[in-house]
């Protein structure tokens, strides 16, 4: 398959509702969407990178710039046989795993589409239907949270995540946990803590969590493993592990007894499936993260969640709760806390040119011979 052009659209989307995290509030989403061009073909990819770097370090900016002068020219006019090879080109390229995935994402979806497959059966997925929960931001009061997760346990969810923040943690799951006894519940503290507020994992063991997300530092396995050392619910890992390489680190040190994969986060599906793989291999289950999506971002997440170890619910829920309209033609809603697979060749959604072109704040185009070396 040979890469022949590229568009690189900026996007601005209203969400519709208010999502709060330990980190900040998000309103909307601004997004670069990917579409990559061969042999009469489109393969789509979303980054989940942020304006800001409040989450891991990449920006929109930065990745945007990394896609147009660098990681776009060394795939442009080049043919690559498999997804793997094409990983190959950008991997000189340090870090930067948010861009480089929008890439391999993106030629995954055309390669699938040139054989007519849906994206699950080359990444080897063994079901048609993957378990869902729902994440749900700080509320402005405990009452609220109760009453929105009972709506989503009402929906049919699988599993009900609660952000947490210091001054924001014991008080809310122990409401939650009165009001819904038996509902899996999990929470998410996106590094928010540190190793000396030991006491308040200690303290959230009493409610019976799934597992505690992300309590400690992004980049410190170390006090996680300390941590895991002292409460007995499972640590999950999210934004610390990018790579194959942080998993095995996490895994070997027992820093994460389940791990949060996000194709997006950690330079696409290749990446992605070694991760799980390893730890399936240290009998660590795994789940699908989101980064609120669009249909094409979600598509993709679905996809790779039919992996055998994707054994815990997602957090890709249905696109109507995140969007008044959704950039591709395709409806991805969960039916009893089940995604459906999307059918079709490649990621199984089709973009909505009307829609893109509402949203679109500028638009790149890239081709093949045109581009610095
Ligand atoms: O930590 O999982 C996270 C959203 C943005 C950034 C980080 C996270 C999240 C979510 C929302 O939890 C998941 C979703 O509904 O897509
Ligand atoms: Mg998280």
């Amino acid at each position: 398959m040979r890469v022949e052009a590229a568009e690189l659209y900026t996007l601005k989307m209203p969400l519709r509702f208010r999502f709060e995290t330990s980190f900040g509030v998000q309103t909307e989403r601004k997004l670069l969407l990917l579409v990559l061009k061969g042999e009469g073909l489109e393969g789509l990819a979303e980054g989940v990178m942020t304006p800001f770097p409040l989450f891991r370090e990449e920006t929109l900016a930065g990745a945007k710039d990394l896609l147009e002068n660098a990681l776009l020219p060394a795939v442009l006019g080049k043919t690559f046989d498999t997804p793997e090879a094409l990983g190959h080109a950008v991997a000189p390229f340090r870090g930067n795993r948010m861009a480089k995935a929008m890439v391999e994402m993106a030629f995954w979806d055309l390669f699938a589409r040139s054989l007519g497959a849906p994206l699950y059966r080359l990444l080897g997925g063994v079901r048609r239907a993957v378990p869902v929960g729902v994440s749900l931001g700080i509320q402005a009061s405990v009452e609220q949270t109760v009453e929105l997760v009972g709506r989503h346990l009402k929906a049919g969810y699988r599993r009900i995540k609660l952000k947490i923040k210091p001054g924001w943690d014991l008080e809310v799951v122990r409401a939650v946990r009165e009001a819904f006894p038996d509902a899996p519940l999990t929470v998410d503290a996106n590094s928010a803590y540190r190793l000396f507020d030991y006491r308040v994992f200690q303290a959230l063991d009493a409610f019976e969590l799934e597992y505690i997300e992300q309590p400690l530092h992004y980049e410190d396995i170390n006090d996680h493993a300390k941590l895991q050392a002292r409460i007995r619910t499972p640590i999950c890992l999210d934004e610390s592990v990018v790579s194959k390489e942080t998993a095995r680190a996490a895994l070997e040190a027992d820093a994460a007894r389940v791990i949060n994969i996000k194709v997006a986060r950690v330079g696409g599906h290749a990446e992605a499936k070694r991760i799980h793989d390893l730890a399936w291999a240290f009998g660590v289950p795994v789940w699908m993260g989101g980064m609120l999506e669009t249909g094409v971002g979600r598509a993709h997440a679905i996809h790779a969640a039919t992996l055998p170890n994707y054994t815990l619910p997602g957090d890709t829920s249905s696109a109507s709760r995140y969007w008044e309209k959704d950039i591709v033609n395709e409806p991805l809603e969960a039916v009893g806390g089940l995604m459906p697979v999307p059918e079709g060749p490649g990621i199984g959604v089709t973009l909505d040119r009307a829609a893109l072109a509402r949203y679109t704040l500028d638009r790149l185009e890239l081709r093949a011979g045109a581009t610095r070396p």
